[in-house]
C-alpha cells in the first residue's frame, strides 16, 4: 500500500507541536532525535525529519508528499506547492524594525536604506508594492544584531513577543506578514495518496476545532432556559434535562473559545449556577 510521506521539522520551534498534532490525529510513531524517517504504525504514512527551510523544496520534488512549515518559509521559498490548511500554532509575524533612536516616518524612510533579512523574497515583494528602492542584505541568522554592528539601517525578521527586538535596541515599525504553521502539499498527488491526505485533513480539522471549543455544563432555573439558550448557539441546540430539584434543569452545550469569558458572564447574570467547562478532545461537525 502507498504511504503518504509527511515532512516535519527535525528540531526547532515547529517540531514539538507538529508531532503532537499528528499524534492527536491518531498516528503512532517514534520521534527519536536521531531519526531521519519513521513509519506510522497504524496509518499509511511515513514521517521524514528535515530542516524546515528544506521542506518546500522536498515537497515540490515529491521527496515528501506533504509538509508542515511556517507560512513565512512557505511564501519565502516560492516553490510550486499548495497551502492546504492553516494549523493555528507557531503564530508570529514578519516585521521591519529600526533602531529605537531612528525617527521612523513611514515606508518612505526605507528608500535607499540597507535592510538585513533572512527573507529576501518576501521583503523584495513588500518593497516593490510600496514602490521603495532599498538594498537587501541576506543573512541567515542573528539578523537583529545587524544595525548595531553597522551592517544595516533596518531589519526584517520574525517577531513573536517582541523581546528580541527590545533587547537589541530596535523598534518594530511595519508588519510585512502574519504567519502560523501550515500544511503544504505537492501539486499532484496520486489518487491513493490524496485519499490518505483527505483522511488526515479530516482528523486535523476535528482536532483543531475541538481545541477552539469547550463543552459546557450548567444548572439553570427553568424560566431562564430560553434566555440562556440564546447566549449558547452550540452545535445545534443545547441538551436540557430536568434536575431532581423542582424548577431547575441541567443544560449542556459547546462554546467557542473566542468570546468564552463574555459568555460565562452573561450566563451568570441570567441565573446559571454550577458552571462546568470541559476540554473537548475531538469534534466532528
Ligand atoms: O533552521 P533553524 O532550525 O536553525 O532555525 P529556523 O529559524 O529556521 O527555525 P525555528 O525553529 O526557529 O522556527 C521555525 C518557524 O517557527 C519559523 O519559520 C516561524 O514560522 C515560527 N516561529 C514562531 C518563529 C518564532 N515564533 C520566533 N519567535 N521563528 C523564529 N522566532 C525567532 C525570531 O527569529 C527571533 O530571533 O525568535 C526571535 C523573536 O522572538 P521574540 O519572542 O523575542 O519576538
Ligand atoms: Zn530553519
Amino acid at each position: 500500500m502507498e504511504k503518504l510521506k509527511i515532512a516535519v521539522q527535525k528540531s526547532g520551534r515547529l517540531q514539538e507541536k507538529t508531532v503532537a498534532l499528528l499524534k492527536e490525529c491518531g498516528l503512532s510513531f517514534s520521534n527519536g532525535p536521531n531519526r531521519l524517517k519513521t513509519d506510522a504504525r497504524n496509518f499509511p504514512a511515513e514521517i521524514l525529519y528535515l530542516r524546515d527551510d528544506d521542506i518546500p523544496q522536498y515537497v515540490q520534488d515529491a521527496v515528501a508528499d506533504i509538509g508542515i512549515v511556517g507560512e513565512n518559509v512557505f511564501i519565502e521559498k516560492n516553490k510550486s506547492i499548495k497551502l492546504i490548511e492553516r494549523l493555528d500554532f507557531a503564530k508570529c509575524r514578519l516585521s521591519i524594525a529600526v533602531p529605537k533612536s531612528t525617527e521612523y516616518t513611514g515606508t518612505a524612510f526605507l528608500e535607499g536604506k540597507r535592510i538585513a533579512t533572512s527573507y529576501p523574497f518576501i521583503v523584495t515583494k513588500f518593497l516593490q508594492e510600496k514602490n521603495i528602492n532599498a538594498e537587501i542584505h541576506e543573512i541567515s541568522g542573528s539578523v537583529e544584531i545587524a544595525p548595531g554592528i553597522g551592517l544595516a539601517d533596518a531589519i526584517c525578521d520574525i517577531v513573536s513577543t517582541g523581546s528580541t527586538l527590545l533587547s537589541n535596541g530596535l523598534q518594530e515599525v511595519e508588519t510585512v506578514m502574519k504567519s502560523e504553521a501550515v500544511l503544504v502539499a505537492g501539486q499532484q498527488l496520486s489518487t491513493s495518496k490524496q485519499e490518505i491526505l483527505d483522511k488526515l485533513i479530516f482528523r486535523i480539522k476535528a482536532v483543531n476545532t475541538a481545541k477552539n471549543n469547550k463543552y459546557l455544563l450548567l444548572n439553570t432555573p427553568n424560566d431562564a432556559i430560553e434566555a440562556i439558550t440564546k447566549v449558547l448557539p452550540g452545535m445545534k441546540s443545547p441538551t436540557v434535562t430536568p434536575l431532581n430539584e423542582e424548577g431547575w434543569s441541567s443544560l449542556h452545550s459547546v462554546v467557542n473559545e473566542d468570546d468564552f469569558w463574555n459568555k460565562i458572564d452573561q450566563l451568570k447574570s441570567l441565573g446559571a449556577q454550577g458552571i462546568l467547562v470541559i476540554p473537548i478532545e475531538k469534534m466532528i461537525l
